[in-house]
């Protein structure tokens, strides 16, 4: 036996300096979705950012593809506890997207086909935080986990990151999405644990 007991690495030895609070670590990748997964064809596809003017930028899928790449590889944390580290998407980054956006919003409401959406602070989709991915692990991305193309913004709670992404709408407010308006934080930090409202 050694002077430092087991029990000084906490409760549950799920400790790994890349594991927020309250989380634990899974090798697969869980399907979460609130409902049927739309199917969306690239021919049909097409990506808007509304301004808060009202202004469109749009992009169809060979728009999107046209785009430069970037491949991240990212750690994902969901709500409900589990997180899967070193995951390896390609995409286009929202910094670019956002390049020729005029705006001086605060916040972005994510709207994807399907109805869902999720809202977070415009800023928190810039400075390489997020990006509109199409790949994953080396293939295109299956319809269950988002494809054709899903926001991918990993250093918050994974529903932000809506799947079969459509859209984004700026905005002066913070309009709550599909999870927030059910109870859930609206900016949603795994480090600091922000879940629930109040939390
Ligand atoms: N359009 C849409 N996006 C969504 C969801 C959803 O139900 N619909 N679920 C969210 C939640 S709660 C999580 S944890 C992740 C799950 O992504 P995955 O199914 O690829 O693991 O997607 C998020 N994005
Ligand atoms: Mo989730």
């Amino acid at each position: 036996m050694g002077i430092v007991s087991p029990g000084f690495q906490g409760r549950r030895r799920t400790g790994t300096p890349d594991l927020p609070p309250g989380q634990y670590l899974v090798e697969d990748f869980p399907v979460l979705s609130a409902g049927p997964t739309p199917r969306v064809t690239p021919d049909r596809w097409e990506f808007v950012i509304t301004t808060e003017t009202g202004d469109e930028h749009r992009w169809s899928w060979p728009e999107l593809m046209a785009l430069p790449g970037e491949t991240p590889t990212v750690d994902l944390h969901c709500v409900t506890r589990w997180s899967k580290l070193g995951t390896s998407w390609e995409g286009v980054s929202l910094d670019t997207l956002l390049a020729d956006v005029d705006t001086g919003a605060d916040y972005a409401l994510v709207h994807s086909y399907g109805g869902y959406t999720s809202n977070l602070p415009l800023d928190d989709l810039r400075d390489g935080q997020a990006w509109i991915v199409h790949r994953y692990d080396g293939e295109d991305l299956p319809p269950e986990h988002g494809g054709p193309a899903r926001l991918l913004v990993p250093h918050l709670y994974l529903w932000k990151s809506a799947k079969w992404v459509r859209g984004i709408r700026l905005t002066d407010q913070d309009e709550p999405g599909f999870w927030e308006t059910a109870g859930y934080h609206h900016y949603g930090d795994p480090w600091r644990e922000q879940r629930y409202q109040g939390d």
